[in-house]
């Protein structure tokens, strides 16, 4: 088979030799019935790490995203959102149809709000109104180019929250990239928000996983719920493990993919036809328009393929690249190359 450079996304990743050993060895039980050690040792750190009561295990980010939803919401309420947010576009309208909630979307800044945006959209207590019950943030933002949420955003619009009796769940999905990138500690960031979802299969390099952290009592409804969504499972500690692995092995190598990607948009932003600006590029996202080369993003993404690297064209104007533990500098010079072949 053709080993391509894939720079689609970070959920790519193949679990390392140790990794799979680290599962191979993993003591399990059943956690339906609260018997895998490996995942309560699992839900242990996480919690651990981001400062909250507890943590549960769940199969996906998506599921972590919409139990978080589930639990601190009622059908009918209001969830205030960024427009182009993860849970809003890309969880096939969960929040709809789980918890039968709707979306007030603002339009961010490669993905952040502010608070005032947050204010203007709150609904007073009016019975013609829904009820403005949860804000969802997401840190790094994913179709923001891998943006960081400032701290002062995140601060401002969390006391908001509370003076209005909103909560705030935070999109973690990639919050270990933001904590390495900006030197804040995942529990600082966890702090002003009442949920927090982590993923373990994206920058990290495990094969499954996500955790969804808050208080005792939260975790308690957001078992239940779990349960009713179908992300109950057995002797899952064969997975914790590799997430047990990832977060002691993979956490601070995250800087790696950070520097890889920033020498990666340099390279292209000096490419005729592409639209990038180097600076904002913080983490391990890159997203970048080709308009100007004449070219279409799919024909770009097409040619590539061609030479051995996989780009996701996700829309008419937009490329997205990702870096991770699978790809090392040399295959980012190879990507550079190919895309001056493409594009110059
Ligand atoms: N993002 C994936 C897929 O949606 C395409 C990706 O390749 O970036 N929150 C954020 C911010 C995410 O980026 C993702 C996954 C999720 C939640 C959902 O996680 P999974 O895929 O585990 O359900």
């Amino acid at each position: 088979m053709k080993e391509f450079i894939d720079l689609r996304s970070d959920t790519v990743t193949k679990p390392t030799p140790a990794m799979r050993q680290a599962m191979a060895e993993a003591e399990v039980g059943d956690d339906v019935f609260g018997e895998d050690p490996t995942i309560n040792a699992l839900q242990e750190k996480v919690a651990r790490m981001l400062g909250k009561e507890k943590a549960l295990f769940v199969p996906s980010g998506t599921m972590a995203n919409q139990l978080a939803i589930k639990s601190q919401t009622q059908p009918g309420d209001e969830v205030i959102i960024e427009a182009s947010s993860h849970p809003y576009n890309f969880e096939g309208g969960a929040g709809a149809a789980l918890a039968g909630v709707q979306f007030y979307c603002l339009p961010g800044v490669r993905g952040i709000i502010e608070a005032s945006q947050v204010e203007e959209a709150f609904r007073p207590f009016d019975h013609h109104f829904p009820v403005s019950r949860l804000i969802c943030l997401e840190n790094t933002h994913n179709r923001g180019g891998g943006s960081i949420y400032p701290i002062k955003n995140i601060v401002e619009i969390s006391q908001l929250a509370r003076s209005k009796g909103l909560l705030v769940h935070l999109d973690g999905a990639r919050l270990w990239n933001a904590s390495v990138a900006s030197g804040i500690k995942p529990a600082e960031y966890a702090r002003w928000a009442d949920s927090v979802s982590v993923c373990l299969s994206k920058g990290l390099g495990a094969p499954v996983g996500s955790l969804l952290a808050g208080s005792a009592a939260f975790i308690e409804r957001v078992h239940r719920f779990r349960k009713m969504f179908g992300g109950g499972m057995r002797q899952a500690g064969i997975l914790a493990a590799a997430g047990i692995y990832a977060l002691d092995h993979h956490l601070d190598r995250l800087e790696e993919d950070h520097r890889h990607a920033k020498y990666l948009a340099q390279g292209l932003s000096e490419l005729r036809g592409v639209s990038l600006d180097p600076d904002q590029v913080e983490t391990n996202i890159i997203i970048m328009a080709v308009a100007g080369s004449g070219l279409t993003t799919h024909q770009v993404a097409g040619v590539m393929k061609e030479l051995g690297v996989l780009v996701h064209a996700f829309s008419k104007n937009g490329i997205r690249l990702v870096t991770h533990i699978d790809v090392s500098q040399g295959d980012i010079e190879k990507a550079l190359d190919a895309f001056k072949r493409v594009l110059q």
